[in-house]
Formats: structure tokens, sequence, C-alpha cells
């Protein structure tokens, strides 16, 4: 199996929503491994490391306030093939009104600040964002689906 890790976070306002188990299911059912799940309420601090990036964008201090306040979000690592590239094309455009139906964004979503979910957008940020979210490590087990997710 592959060892390529994604962090993905469901946000505040897919927690409140309901569609945490919506959107775990279809990672799992895809065939990745869970191997970190938590509920957090970040810091806007944690959140600006976050979205380090982006801290130069017009957007960014409505959408660390927002992310802080609103409640709770989901924070996941998911392992197995591709998952970086794939989790990104499954959660959908950051736009939601330009992410397809049968994405998590096409499906759920209307406006780029209710967007639901992140995906990390590379391997090499995959790894920061996990070590940001995860101090603690991830979870060592095998997944008993692996020979019938690969071959
Ligand atoms: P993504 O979450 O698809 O990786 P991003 O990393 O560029 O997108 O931006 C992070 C989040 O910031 C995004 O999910 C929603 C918000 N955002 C991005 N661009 C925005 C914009 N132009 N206006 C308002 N919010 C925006
Ligand atoms: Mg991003």
């Amino acid at each position: 199996m592959s060892s390529e890790l994604s962090y993905i976070m469901i946000k505040p306002d897919g927690v409140q929503r309901g569609l945490v188990g919506e959107i775990i299911a279809r990672f799992e059912k895809r065939g990745f491994k869970l191997v970190a799940l938590k509920l957090a309420s970040p810091t806007e601090e944690h959140l600006g490391k976050h979205y380090a990036d982006l801290k130069d964008k017009p957007f960014f201090p409505k959408l660390v306030k927002w992310m802080a306040s609103a409640g709770p979000v989901v924070c996941m690592a998911w392992q197995g093939k591709d998952v970086v590239k794939t989790g990104r094309v499954m959660l959908g455009a950051t736009n939601p009104l330009a992410s397809a139906p049968g994405t998590i964004r096409g499906d759920y979503a209307l406006d780029m600040g209710r967007n639901v979910c992140h995906g990390s957008d590379s391997v090499e940020n995959a790894l920061k964002e996990i070590a940001l979210w995860f101090p603690e490590g991830l979870a060592q087990y095998t997944l008993a689906a692996e020979p019938n997710v690969y071959e």
C-alpha cells in the first residue's frame, strides 16, 4: 500500500451541517486508510500556521477568524495511493460553484467561505499539516481490507 498521506479537515460549517459521517464515509469507501481522527477547536494563531501560504490574501483575516469561532473542526489523516491528488478531486474546486456534482463541495456547498472541507494540496504540505495538527502522531495498524483494495 502507498504510504502517501493527506490532511483532510471538515471545517466548522461541515460539522454544523452534519456532514462528518458523509465525508468520512466517502474516504473510507474509496479505500483510503484512516490513520488519525479528532475534533479540535483551533486558535487563530494555529490556523495562521495552517494557512501560512495565504497570509497576504485579503480574505485571510476573515477565514481564520471564522474557522476559530464557528465551532469545532474534524481533523483527519488519510493514507493510500495518490491520496493527496485524489482527495482534492473528491473535495472539488475551491469555489463550490465550480465543483462538479459528485464532489463534496459540488454536492454540499455554494460559497467559497463555506466550502465544508480542507484537503492538502501537495505531499509536502500534507506532511507539514499532519505534523501541525497531529503532534501526537498517527495510528499504526494493518487495514484488513487492503488486499481487496490494492492488487
Ligand atoms: P483550497 O481550500 O481549495 O485549498 P485555498 O488553499 O486557496 O483553497 O484557500 C483556503 C480557503 O480559503 C478556501 O478553502 C476558502 C478560502 N478562500 C480561498 N480563496 C478565497 C477567496 N477568493 N475568497 C474568499 N475565501 C477564499
Ligand atoms: Mg489550500
